[in-house]
């Protein structure tokens, strides 16, 4: 089985739980489990590659990439303004999107100005399970080594 969303669908039908049964709020929690897909994961993705592992440093492509992102966040503010969770209920939808928001700060965009999505980012944190689900797998390199890592990866 690859690609996470579709793992996490796969997961939650199997237990039941995390995504709701009604065809409407499900389909809720799909659009905005595909936002992180689609969005929010490859946008971030990106800002990470040219911000912090590229080695040529190419200004366009980092302005580029934040941008999208502060965008994409500004669009999680808004609607977080309204609903609790993304899909009202929490969801698979929160679960993949907060740790990509969580570590805005490694892909350099900022979350300044955008209350909805700080409280959001609170309320996932205080979850035992998420505080668990970010200690697996246990990161054993240092910091410089996993950049050595990820810049092999983008530039093989
Ligand atoms: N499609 C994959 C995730 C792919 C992805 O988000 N890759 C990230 C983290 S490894 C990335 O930074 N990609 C940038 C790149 O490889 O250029 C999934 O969700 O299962």
């Amino acid at each position: 089985m690859f690609e996470s969303g579709a793992i996490l669908i796969y997961l939650a039908e199997k237990a039941g739980k995390l995504l709701p049964a009604d065809p409407k709020r499900r389909s809720q929690a799909i659009q905005w489990l595909m936002f992180q897909m689609g969005g929010v994961g490859p946008m971030m993705g990106q800002a990470n590659v040219f911000y912090r592992y590229f080695p040529e440093k190419i200004p366009a492509a980092i302005e580029r990439y934040q941008k999208e992102g502060r965008r994409l966040f500004e669009v999680l503010d808004s609607h977080l303004a309204h609903h609790e969770y993304l899909a009202d209920e929490y969801s698979i939808a929160d679960i993949a999107t907060w740790p990509w928001v969580r570590i805005y700060d490694w892909s350099g965009i900022s979350i300044e100005g955008l209350p909805h999505l700080q409280a959001w980012m609170a309320r996932m944190a205080e979850k035992p399970a998420c505080q668990k689900g970010i200690t697996i797998p246990p990161r054993k390199e240092q910091p410089d080594e996993l950049i050595k890592q990820a810049q092999q990866m983008v530039t093989r």
